[in-house]
């Protein structure tokens, strides 16, 4: 809708132009009748002599006081103008501004940004006070103009505004978003309460960074969530608040497995590195990462990108700036450190006296055989290490063997761990052990206990560790909303920014790339409905002479995946749904069975995948799933014992993490699928995304090794393809950036007219006829529709607006000098 579709009123997409203070010409509108100005010959000879040296790739030199950074240009700013239109020249334009750091480059409205994967002088307070005072295309490229453009449209104009960023992990959405961020609270008001509010709504980056970002193969810092966030403003354009939304998007297989080279959630490593001995000791943890099995899984452990002992001051006082109280913080670090130990208990096999397969804690198997060693009972020795009581044995032992630390030390060391776990909860060790362990079936009279196998055990542990994290990481997004929520009751105007996780292939890809990767196939999907499809079809509809532009419309490869009752997340819950939870084996043909014929599905039956693969053709690329641990990812309930034993803990927080625990509340209904929820909450995104008028960043990854200076021009080709950037071009080069209906149009302009001024009494598509012979707008420049006049480029738009807005004085000043006539 930025250039097309339903949308505000053209008036009300782009605001006045002011640069300040200085006007791109000489006002017009002196006497009664609005002549032609006699300067806009010249203000139009100018700006194609400017139009001309950007194709050759140079521009006139900036104006006086601009910042030295924003001065030497370099290939085409918007590649709209660029001659020839081919890939090559695209990908070589890009290139060539790179070289020169000049990353960003735009297709009309629509910005592209290269990973500079340095830091470059483009963000100082002089750049935000250019980009404050100059108009989009006054400028060279830049994600503050993007910023500009949109908190203008929020400030002057009643809309709602959205800032999409996409592009695959790695390519600088989430640096884009912060930019963004950044520019609106640089510009807007300074009053005391507002810059609380701005702080808060910066300071909400680094905590969500902390808990949702981690290392990856791809991105040192990469986002495991999608979010999206809505700035609000008051009337006057000052933020009063926001709201983030997190839509349960969190990856949190990740707590409790990491591929090769790759970590768990940066605030684990954070915790350990950046906290004192005391909050340590308070917490129950050492210094070492290693001790923790759910850290040690990728290797390396530490990267010189990340400075965790740093950060984590950072999120500790971002905390603090967002007023979690040092209660909350500690209940926090609770359940983290209880999630690391959580992740060291580990279960062996035993025979029950059924004969059936149970299991106890490892350490309480040792316990076990050290207390037929010792003559002591095992309920003794075991309360006894709980208790951290080993000396006091001695006198209970019946053997000879004396019972010294030196007897006990690794029973007694690994049994610290889910003790701890409980101790840092504030629940007792035997419940949890027992839910842990066994699982209550609740019969028609009564409930049954079943003991669980070792490795059921083992998945009870990792359901518990993820549910933990992934719910404390919604309750502070929960609680962090609760701060920055609007204090004043008054009308609100948003703009949205969403950065969302990119695109990702990697050698093995599980349930959590299919998540991703589905996310970013909506994400690809608006893009094209906004951009490169309605725009075609309004042109079409209003009758505008149109050659269409081809592209590939991605919305195949989302109906094959969420389609109802027939797309591969549906196949993956009725999977779910047989006895037992059905089996990956049993998803997997199923899928074979139905989509074998599919053009974006393959069945992987040759030897180059392992047999339980299948393979996707998406917008971005081919990605071969590995369907291991789909079905158990997807249902990934969490027991009623565990809940219940979760919502008894003396933890308060723990009441808000596992409601469902309430033994008040009956549970009856079968908890939703991951993947269903999943798709829920999408669905709420990409409406409330369609809901606001979009501005686009296409964000482009150089290289894969994350290095400077590098341009690996096949890769950028490839990313140039999928984002649709050529097509994007095509449209925009022959289209019109902004349409109105004629209604509209002339009630917002017709003071421009002596025709249409005070009032036009005839169709409105004539009276806009008259208006714009008697502005002095070449006749290229626009185009009528069946409803709806069809404006060429955006600066038409703003001279349009400027025309008024002296118009409007002019009118004003008359009114006055009349009114005091009479007086
Ligand atoms: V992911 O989908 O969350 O894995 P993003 O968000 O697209 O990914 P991110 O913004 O995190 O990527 O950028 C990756 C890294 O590139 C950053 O950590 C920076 O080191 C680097 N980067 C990105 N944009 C810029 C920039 N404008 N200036 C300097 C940048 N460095
Ligand atoms: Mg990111």
């Amino acid at each position: 809708m930025a250039s097309g579709g339903p949308g505000p009123p053209l008036g009300e997409r782009l605001g006045p132009r002011s640069c300040s203070g200085e006007r791109l010409g000489p006002r017009s509108c002196s006497g009664d009748r609005l002549a032609p100005r006699s300067c806009s010959g010249d203000r139009d000879r100018d700006r194609d002599r400017d139009r001309e040296r950007e194709r050759a790739g140079t521009r006139s030199a900036p104006a006086p006081g601009r910042p030295l950074t924003l001065e030497r240009e370099v290939g085409v700013w918007d590649t709209v103008l660029l001659e020839p239109l081919t890939e090559q020249a695209f990908i070589a334009n890009l290139h060539q501004r790179y070289k020169h750091d000049q990353i960003y480059t735009y297709i009309s409205q629509v910005l592209v940004s290269v990973n500079p994967y340095k830091k470059l002088p483009l963000y100082s307070s002089d750049v935000i006070r250019a980009y404050r005072s100059c108009s989009r295309f006054e400028l060279p490229p830049h994600v503050y103009a993007v910023a500009e453009e949109a908190y203008r449209a929020v400030r002057e104009h009643n809309s709602d505004q959205c800032v999409v960023i996409s592009g695959e992990s790695g390519a600088g959405k989430t640096e884009a978003s912060k930019l963004i961020m950044q520019y609106v609270a640089a510009v807007s008001g300074r009053a005391k309460e507002v810059n609380a509010i701005k702080g808060q709504l910066l300071q909400s980056n680094p905590v969500l960074e902390a808990f949702g970002n981690a290392k990856t193969h791809r991105n040192d810092n990469s986002s495991r969530f999608g979010k999206y966030m809505d700035l609000e403003f008051d009337f006057k354009g000052d933020p009063i608040g926001g709201l983030i939304t997190n839509s349960d998007l969190l990856e949190k297989s990740r707590v409790t497995a990491q591929q090769p080279c790759e970590r768990n959630f940066h605030i684990f490593y954070q915790l350990l590195t950046g906290a004192d001995i005391q909050l340590l000791k308070s917490l129950k943890l050492q210094r070492n990462v290693e001790n923790y099995d759910i850290l040690k899984q990728g290797r390396p452990l530490q990267y010189e990108t990340l400075d965790d002992k740093r950060d984590f001051q950072v999120t500790r006082r971002a905390m603090d700036i967002l007023g979690l109280t040092p209660d909350e913080q500690q209940a926090i670090l609770r359940v983290i450190a209880s999630v690391l130990k959580l992740g060291n208990v580990t279960f062996s096999p035993v025979n029950n006296i059924d004969g059936s397969e149970g299991c106890v804690v490892d350490n309480e198997y040792e316990v076990l055989g050290t207390s037929d060693l010792l003559l002591v009972s095992f309920e003794t020795l075991r309360s006894a290490l709980t208790r951290r009581l080993v000396t006091a044995l001695a006198s209970d032992c019946g053997s000879s063997v004396a019972c010294s630390p030196v007897t006990l030390p690794s029973s007694a060391a690994i049994y610290t761990d889910l003790q701890d776990a409980c101790e840092l909860l504030h629940t007792d060790t035997a419940s949890l052990q027992a839910s842990l362990t066994s699982h209550t079936l609740d019969g028609r009279l009564d409930a049954v206990t079943v003991e669980l196998s070792a490795a059921e055990a083992c998945s009870a542990r990792d359901v518990l560790a993820r549910a933990l994290y992934s719910r404390l990481f919604a309750w502070i997004v929960m609680r962090i909303n609760e701060t920055i929520k609007p204090k004043k009751h008054a009308k609100r105007k948003v703009l949205g920014v969403l950065d969302i996780y990119g695109f990702e292939v990697f050698e093995r890809n599980g349930f959590e790339q299919f998540c991703i990767n589905f996310c970013n196939e909506k994400l690809q999907q608006i893009f094209i409905q906004l951009v490169l499809r309605e725009e075609q079809e309004e042109y079409v509809r209003e009758g505008i002479e149109w050659t269409p532009v081809d592209y590939f419309n991605n919305a195949v490869i989302c109906d094959l995946i969420e389609k109802t009752n027939q797309g591969i997340l549906s196949m993956l819950d009725d999977e779910c749904l047989k006895p037992g939870h059905g089996s990956d084996e049993g998803f997997l043909s199923r899928l074979n069975a139905a989509c074998s014929n599919h053009p974006h599905f393959s069945v992987i039956s040759d030897n180059s995948s392992p047999a339980h693969c299948f393979r996707l053709k998406h917008y971005a690329g081919d990605v071969t799933y590995d369907v291991t641990d789909f079905v158990k990812k997807n249902v990934d309930a969490l027991s009623r014992d565990l809940s219940l034993v979760m919502y008894r803990c003396d933890l308060p927080l723990m009441k808000a993490l596992f409601p469902e625990g309430n033994p008040k509340r009956v549970t009856l209904r079968r908890g939703t699928s991951a993947s269903a929820q999943f798709k829920i909450s999408l669905g709420a995104l990409m409406k409330s995304l369609a809901a606001k008028q979009p501005h686009y960043v296409r964000c482009v990854k150089p290289n894969d090794t994350k290095v400077a200076n590098e341009f690996d021009s096949d890769l950028v080709r490839h990313q140039v393809r999928y984002l649709n950037l050529l097509e994007t071009v095509r449209v925009k080069r022959v289209g019109f950036a902004f349409r109105q209906s004629y209604e509209s149009f002339l009630a917002r302009y017709k003071m421009l007219s002596l025709h249409t001024w005070p009032s036009w009494c005839g169709l409105a598509a004539e009276g806009v006829t008259y208006l714009l012979r008697d502005l002095p707008i070449s006749m290229a420049e626009y185009a009528f529709g069946r409803t709806k006049l069809f404006i060429r480029s955006p600066e038409t738009v703003y001279e349009l607006e400027e025309y008024r807005r002296d118009r409007l004085e002019e009118l004003a000043t008359l009114i006055q000098k009349t009114w005091r006539g009479w007086r």
